[in-house]
């Protein structure tokens, strides 16, 4: 059965497309640089947004119908999610999918019967990707949805809801390995907190770190070699959370000695309401070495809070592909944590929500290569720190200047050379120039 029969298989048609359904800039077979586009761009879709949002938010209900056909809450409606899941990836020729465990089957009262159901629906799954290209790229538990999480998963102040944590994390690594998961993803929902005066921040972050090792020691016990990830986030459920941005993220993960086994996983609706720009977390992710994954998407910039849009920016995308390209691709990939807009109801939004993320990223990948291509901007950059290819610039990046060395020199020179311009209102025209000349 098919459940999205307005549309075939979304093809690429170039930029005088007038169909909606086609792409105009994602064509995956193009050489870009060095590589295929879709080899740059690893597209995953994720489970919670595309077949499980319906709209709902804090003042209304429901706008749009995910129910696939079946009774939501039952088996049935988890396996027709898959169904669907997998004939709009095929069409769209995504090749990967995120998910949360109780993304996939309705949350029952004992968690035996939850794993029992998740089970049955990774069988069904499994059976689903055989004959496809389709993969998963990352799995997660949900630690932040049901109630005994109020107070945290790893940062609980209860040891019998640490214990479902680590069962949720232990459970949700199983299916990661079963179904061939490249990551598993950390995003702390509800790690953080809302005043000191009841919070021992020092105990909750060595628990949450020690259910991050916990994690490692039994992800590695039964195989995994993938990458675990920290989603960074700076508030949103919480007003403080620990996991507040990238550089917060690897001091966390270097101090408790988990930096070998961790990468982040950088949302860019994160990366924006921590008050930075998402090539900025990228930077700072890939310069440490733990540029890992990444969840694609926009905030609205009048909004505090995290929108999850589809992209559109193409500045953004191409800022971020730039930072992409010169860290040598993602090991990871790129998750549509995105959703529809809530009027924007229908199964055919579905499919343009993902045509404008997916033709986005492609444009910003097109627009970084005539970037790095022209050089204009390297070149710029080189001139700028061209002083310490000098003697003296020379002898400090070798560490062969003391201070007072280095005192003695300024004194002789009495003042600095003139400082040389930072043109960024000349590199910001060269980049209109490249999208739009
Ligand atoms: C929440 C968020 C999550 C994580 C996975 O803001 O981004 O969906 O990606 O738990
Ligand atoms: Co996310």
């Amino acid at each position: 059965m098919a459940y999205f029969d307005f549309v075939d298989k979304v093809k690429y048609e170039g930029t005088a497309a007038t169909e909606p359904f086609a792409f105009r800039f994602y064509d995956p077979e193009r050489i870009v640089l060095d590589r295929p586009m879709k080899e740059w761009l690893p597209f995953a879709m994720a489970w919670w947004h595309n077949l499980g949002a319906a709209g709902t938010d804090m003042f209304g209900r429901d706008t749009a119908d995910k129910s696939f056909g079946a009774v939501p809450g039952t088996m049935e409606h988890a396996k027709a999610k898959v169904d669907a899941g997998f004939e709009f990836m095929e069409k769209l020729g995504i090749r990967y999918f995120c998910f949360h465990d109780v993304d996939l089957v309705p949350e029952a009262d004992d968690i035996k019967e939850t794993n029992r159901r998740l089970d049955e629906i990774s069988d069904y799954i499994l059976e689903k990707m055989k004959g496809t290209e389709i993969r998963c790229l990352w799995g997660t538990a949900n630690m932040f949805g049901n109630p005994r999480f109020m107070n945290g998963a790893g940062s609980t102040n209860s040891a019998e809801v640490y214990a479902f944590a680590a069962a949720q994390i232990k459970k949700a690594l199983d299916l990661t390995v079963k179904l061939g998961g490249r990551g598993y993803v950390f995003w702390g929902g509800r790690e953080g907190y809302e005043t000191l005066l009841n919070t021992d921040v020092k105990f909750e972050q060595d628990n949450i770190a020690r259910l991050m090792h916990l994690a490692v020691d039994y992800g590695r016990s039964i195989g995994f070699t993938g990458d675990f990830y920290i989603e960074p986030k700076p508030k949103e459920p919480m007003k403080h959370q620990y996991d507040y941005d990238a550089a917060t993220s690897i001091g966390f993960l270097r101090q408790y000695g988990l930096d070998k086994d961790f990468k982040l996983n950088i949302e860019a609706n994160h990366a924006t309401l921590a008050g930075h720009t998402f090539e900025h977390e990228l930077r700072i992710s890939a310069i440490n070495g733990m540029l890992g994954s990444i969840d694609a998407n926009q905030g609205d910039m009048l909004l505090g809070w995290d929108t999850d849009e589809f992209p559109f920016d193409v500045y953004s995308a191409t800022n971020a592909m730039l930072e992409v390209i010169q860290a040598g691709g993602l090991t990871g990939g790129f998750n549509f944590d995105a959703k529809n807009r809530r009027p924007s109801n229908t199964h055919e939004d579905m499919f343009k929500g993902f045509i404008l993320g997916m033709d986005t990223f492609a444009l910003g990948l097109l627009n970084a290569e005539k970037i790095l291509k022209d050089g204009r901007l390297a070149a710029y950059k080189e001139k700028k720190y061209a002083a310490f290819h000098t003697e003296l610039g020379e002898k400090i990046l070798h560490d062969e200047m003391t201070l007072k060395e280095l005192a003695e020199v300024a004194e002789q020179l009495g003042k600095p050379s003139a400082p040389i311009s930072g043109n960024q209102e000349g590199l910001q025209t060269i980049v209109n120039q490249l999208l739009f000349g």
